[in-house]
C-alpha cells in the first residue's frame, strides 16, 4: 500500500507555489489543520457532553440563535489565529464587529481571516452534516498597525486562500491557494488529514438542484420558470433533476463539488438581498468552485467581483456547476 500524504505535508511541498513564500502562509493553514481537529472532536462529542449541543441563549449580530458549539468553533478558530504571529485581525459570523490582535507579534502579523464557525448550525442538534468556511487575505494596512475596516472590507478575487472543513460522514477539509482544489480526509486513528481528493474538479454539468422550495412562491418569476424546468423533462437529461437540500451551504456545496449540480439561495421578501454572507460563506465557496471548474453569481454578476460595502453583507447565490448556473441565469431578466 502506497504511504498516504498528510496535508502537512502537502502544504510543506506546495510551499514553493506561493510567490515569496516565507512560510507564513503555510503557518496560518496548519493553524486551520489544528482549529478544525478540535472542532471536528467537539462535534464528534455533541450529545455526549452538556456544554456542545443546544442554544446558548444569545443571539448574533444576524438575529441568530447562537448554538453553543458555533461558540465553542469561535473561540477555538479566534485563539489559533491571535496565536499564530501571521494574522493582524479576523471577522466571523458570530461576532458583531472585526476583532484587531493588539500584541506587537500581530499586529505585524500579513493577514486577515473571515471566516463562518459553523455553518448550517441549525443542524447541530439533529445530526447532520455541517462546516467551517475560511477566507485568507493579505492586509491591506501597514504591517505594525492594527487591522482596519479595510482590510476585512475585500472582494474575493482579492483571496489568497479560502477552504471549508466538513463535518459529515467523515471530517474533510478542502482547501485551495488559487492553483487548484484538494480535498484531504481526517484519519481518526492518526489523527491526521490525508489527501484523499487531489485536484478536485466540479463536474460542468448535474442533475441535481438545491434550494429551499419553500420559499418558491417568494421568488422572482424567473428563478421559478428555472426551477420548473429543472423538475420537467425539458432539460437536456430529458428526465426530471432530483431535488437535494440539507440545509448547510458547505454540505449541499460538496455536493455539488463532488457529483454536480446547483445550489441557489435567492433574494426572498423576508430576505431581500439574499440570507448568505458575502465575505464568511460565499466569496470562499466561490473560490473554490471557480478554482474546481464552476461558478458562483448572484444570479446577475460574479460573486467576488462584488466589492464588499458591509461586514455582514448578505447576497443572492447561484454557484456550483458551470453549466447549470449559466442555465440559471439565462432564466433570470
Ligand atoms: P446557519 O449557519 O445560521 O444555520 O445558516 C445556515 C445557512 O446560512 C446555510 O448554510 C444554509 O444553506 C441556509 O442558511 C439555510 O437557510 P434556510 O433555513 O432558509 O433554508
Amino acid at each position: 500500500m502506497s504511504k498516504s500524504i498528510t496535508l502537512h505535508e502537502f502544504i510543506l511541498l506546495n510551499q514553493q507555489d506561493f510567490l515569496f513564500a516565507t512560510g507564513e502562509l503555510t503557518s496560518l493553514l496548519n493553524d486551520i489543520v489544528l482549529s478544525a481537529k478540535i472542532i471536528s472532536r467537539d462535534v464528534r462529542r455533541a450529545g455526549l457532553t452538556d456544554h456542545v449541543l443546544g442554544a446558548q441563549g444569545m443571539v448574533n449580530v444576524q438575529g441568530e440563535a447562537q448554538q453553543k458549539l458555533d461558540l465553542l468553533a469561535d473561540q477555538t478558530l479566534i485563539r489559533a489565529f491571535e496565536s499564530s504571529g501571521v494574522v493582524c485581525g479576523i471577522a466571523s459570523e458570530e461576532n458583531d464587529s472585526f476583532v484587531a490582535f493588539q500584541t506587537e507579534t500581530s499586529k505585524h502579523g500579513k493577514y486577515v481571516v473571515l471566516f463562518d464557525p459553523l455553518d448550517g448550525s441549525s443542524n447541530i442538534d439533529v445530526n447532520v452534516s455541517i462546516g467551517t468556511i475560511f477566507s485568507i487575505y493579505s492586509r491591506r494596512s501597514p504591517l505594525g498597525t492594527v487591522a482596519t475596516m479595510d482590510d476585512m472590507l475585500q472582494p474575493g478575487t482579492e483571496q489568497v486562500a479560502a477552504g471549508y472543513v466538513l463535518y459529515g460522514s467523515s471530517t474533510m477539509l478542502v482547501y485551495t491557494t488559487g492553483n487548484g482544489v484538494n480535498g484531504f480526509t481526517l484519519d481518526p486513528s492518526i489523527g491526521e488529514f490525508c489527501l484523499s481528493h487531489p485536484n478536485m474538479r466540479m463536474p460542468e454539468n448535474g442533475r441535481l438542484y438545491a434550494m429551499n422550495e419553500g420559499n418558491i412562491n417568494e421568488c422572482e418569476m424567473g428563478l421559478v420558470a428555472y426551477i420548473k424546468y429543472c423538475q420537467s423533462r425539458e432539460n437536456e437529461t430529458g428526465m426530471p433533476y432530483s431535488g437535494r437540500y440539507i440545509g448547510s451551504l458547505v454540505a449541499d456545496f460538496h455536493r455539488s463539488l463532488i457529483k454536480g449540480g446547483i445550489y441557489v439561495y435567492p433574494a426572498v421578501p423576508a430576505a431581500p438581498e439574499g440570507r448568505l454572507r458575502l465575505l464568511y460563506e460565499c466569496n470562499p465557496l466561490a473560490f473554490i468552485a471557480e478554482q474546481s471548474g464552476g461558478l458562483a453569481t448572484t444570479g446577475r454578476e460574479r460573486i467576488m467581483e462584488i466589492q464588499p460595502t458591509t461586514l455582514h453583507q448578505r447576497v443572492p447565490y447561484y454557484i456550483g456547476s458551470k453549466s447549470m448556473v449559466e442555465k440559471a441565469m439565462s432564466f433570470l431578466t
